[in-house]
């Protein structure tokens, strides 16, 4: 179960991923944000593992349950 805290931390952590504030982490935000020394096709296979409805973007739905 999820409690007041770590709600707050899923917070946090989201908004960090989410540079442009729109409320949905891109693929460019992740990679920005893991600072991936690596290929764009890894980001792109990373991205693709927690965008489950695969609209090509992660929402705060989505990147609680891949947390979780
Ligand atoms: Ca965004
Ligand atoms: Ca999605």
């Amino acid at each position: 179960m999820a409690d007041a805290t770590e709600k707050a931390e899923h917070d946090r952590v989201f908004k960090k991923f989410d540079a442009n504030g729109d409320g949905k982490i891109s693929a460019t935000e992740l990679g920005d944000a893991l600072k991936f020394g690596s290929p764009h096709d890894d980001i792109k296979r990373y991205d693709g593992e927690i965008d489950t409805d695969g609209d090509g973007y992660i929402s705060y739905q989505e990147f609680s349950d891949f947390k979780c």
